[in-house]
């Protein structure tokens, strides 16, 4: 069949509208990573959102400075090459050119640096938390603990049979939807880090030390990271999972879980011991 160049555009405009769609289907349900992903996981929380708008305004900048450039040297390529330009000129020094260039890029530094430090304060500055989540990385898999909902503390391992691949867990962390949520983490044996993209926190989980953040999630579902920091053999197999519940499912869940996890060093040794031979 012959088409029209018409018919051929409108094809076209139907085939990019019916990609964008589904990429915008695709999106709205992310919260893990997706086959061919190029942009950053939907925000979860201010501070992902934050960071997203912040990633934007800089691919912006970078893009236009890169044109730029790349529009100069194709002007000097064609303009001034030896065949164009058989006899170059002498000047060594332009006065206002050389204040442009030093001057420009301050300013847009500046420019970058205002929104920069504002969100770096919004990840830093914690502000008064509704629930505390202690996290313990170890070779390989996360134990987490609630100090402030009861006694009780429970090991996170990568299950098998899961869905979805790799990211699956027997035991989910979970807190509450629009609750300040501080995450104090440290490590048991070595440098492991909590990371979830969705939430837009990446912090080193450190033997000896205890480390800081926080997020607020503003959806409910479930939100999947991975151990950032390479350590060991298992590395690759740590994932985090958070399920994000309303107020009366998360008081509902401490209830069942104070029972399941009842403070019990020989059930956090019997695990830790199942996850090495693992
Ligand atoms: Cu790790």
């Amino acid at each position: 069949m012959k088409m029209s160049s018409g018919q051929m555009g409108r094809r076209l405009l139907g085939f990019l509208v019916a990609g964008m769609t589904l990429a915008a289907g695709g999106t709205a349900l992310a919260a893990q990573p997706k086959p061919w992903e190029i942009t950053l996981q939907d925000a979860a929380t201010p501070v992902m959102e934050s960071i997203i708008s912040f990633h934007n305004l800089l691919v912006w900048i970078i893009t236009i400075i890169t044109l730029f450039v790349l529009a100069l040297l194709v002007i000097v390529v064609v303009k001034f090459n030896a065949k164009a330009n058989p006899v170059p000129s002498k000047t060594t020094h332009n006065t206002l050119i050389e204040v442009a260039w030093t001057l420009i890029p301050v300013l847009i530094l500046v420019a970058i640096a205002v929104p920069s430090f504002r969100l770096l304060f919004l990840q830093l500055d914690i502000p008064k938390a509704d629930l505390t989540v202690k996290v313990t990385g170890k070779q390989w898999y996360w134990s987490y603990a609630y100090p402030d909902n009861g006694k009780f503390e429970f090991d996170s391992l990568l299950a098998q049979d899961k869905k979805p691949r790799l990211l699956g867990v027997d035991n989910e962390m979970v807190v509450p939807v629009n609750k300040v949520v501080r995450i104090q983490t440290t490590g048991a044996d070595v440098i492991h880090a909590f990371a979830i993209p969705a939430f837009g926190i990446k912090i080193d989980s450190i033997p000896g030390r205890l480390n800081e953040t926080w997020f607020k999630a503003t959806k409910t579902g479930m939100f999947y990271g991975q151990c950032s920091e390479l350590c060991g053999k298992d590395h690759a197999f740590m994932p985090i999972a958070v399920r994000v519940v309303s107020d009366q499912e998360f008081a509902a869940w401490v209830e069942t879980a104070k029972k399941k996890f009842a403070t019990n060093p020989a059930n956090s040794f019997a695990s830790a011991a199942g996850a090495v031979a693992q």
